[in-house]
C-alpha cells in the first residue's frame, strides 16, 4: 500500500542536546516549493547569523526554544537564521524574496507527524492511500489504526476539490476512493460511520447515483469516471481509500 505523501518532504532533526538537557523528539518539515525563497514576514521574531560549524542545528534549536516560532528559514550559503510566528504554507499571500541557498522548515503538527497531509486553511488532515485494494470495511480499519483516524469525510465543496486536485497531481489511473458513507442500515438513507446523517453529498446526479445498481450498493467511493464525484458501490469492491485525522 503506497501513502501519497506529494507535497511535503519530511525532515527529521532528532535529539538535539542542549545543556544537560535532551529535548524531546520534534519534527521539522522541510517545503519544497519554498526552496530558493525567503517569505517576508511582517513580524518576524529574529533574524540570527551562525558560522557554518553551527549550521541548521543552531537555527532549528532556536526555533525550538521559543514558543512563538513556527517556522524557520535556514540559508544554506551565508547561514543565515529566521524565525517565523507565521507558519507559510503555499495558500498564504506574501511577498517571497529570492535568495539562493534558501530553504524553509516548518514545525510539524500531529497530522504531519502521522505522515498525512495537513491543509491549513481547511483545517483539514488527509492521507490518500493508493494502490490500497482494501474493501469498504478494511478501509475503514486500516485507517482507524492512526490515533484519530477514519474514513474521510467529505462534507464540504472545499474538502471535495481539494480532494480532487490532490489526487490528480498524483497522475495515476486510480479506479477510485472510498470514503465515509453508506447506506447499510437502511437503504437510502446516507450515514457516517459515527451513525450521523449525511446532509452534504457529492452523488454524480447526472449518472442516477445512488443507484443501488443489483440492490447492493450501498457505500460511498469518489469515482474517478465521474470526476470524482460519488458513486454507491458493493462495500466488498477492492477500492483505494482516503483517511483522514480528527
Ligand atoms: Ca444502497
Ligand atoms: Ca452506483
Amino acid at each position: 500500500m503506497g501513502f501519497a505523501t506529494a507535497f511535503l518532504q519530511k525532515t527529521f532533526l532528532t535529539s538535539i542536546i542542549f545543556g544537560e538537557a535532551i529535548t524531546s523528539q520534534i519534527n521539522y518539515i522541510r517545503i519544497p516549493s519554498f526552496e530558493g525563497y525567503r517569505p517576508t514576514d511582517p513580524n518576524p521574531i529574529v533574524e540570527a547569523h551562525y558560522t557554518p560549524h553551527d549550521g541548521i542545528w543552531s537555527c532549528c534549536l532556536a526555533c525550538i526554544q521559543d514558543d512563538n516560532c513556527h517556522s524557520f528559514c535556514w540559508n544554506t550559503e551565508d547561514f543565515t537564521c529566521g524565525m517565523y510566528s507565521t507558519r507559510f504554507d503555499n495558500n498564504h499571500t506574501m511577498s517571497l524574496e529570492q535568495k539562493y541557498g534558501e530553504q524553509y522548515y516548518v514545525k510539524a503538527n500531529r497530522c504531519e507527524m502521522a505522515g498525512f497531509i495537513w491543509v491549513d486553511d481547511l483545517q483539514f488532515c488527509f492521507q490518500i492511500c493508493t494502490n490500497a485494494n482494501r474493501n469498504h470495511s478494511e478501509s475503514k480499519l486500516a485507517c482507524s489504526k492512526t490515533e484519530g483516524g477514519r474514513l474521510a469525510r467529505i462534507d464540504t465543496g472545499d474538502k471535495h476539490n481539494h480532494l480532487k486536485i490532490a489526487i490528480l497531481s498524483l497522475n495515476d489511473g486510480f479506479v477510485g476512493f472510498w470514503i465515509d458513507g453508506d447506506d447499510l442500515e437502511q437503504e437510502g438513507v446516507w450515514k457516517y460511520s459515527d451513525g450521523s446523517l449525511i446532509t452534504t453529498t457529492f452523488w454524480n446526479t447526472a449518472r442516477w447515483e445512488p443507484s443501488n445498481k443489483f440492490g447492493i450498493e450501498n457505500c460511498a467511493a469518489m469515482e474517478t469516471d465521474y470526476g470524482y464525484l460519488w458513486n454507491d458501490r458493493d462495500c466488498e469492491t477492492d477500492l483505494n481509500f482516503i483517511c483522514e485525522i480528527v
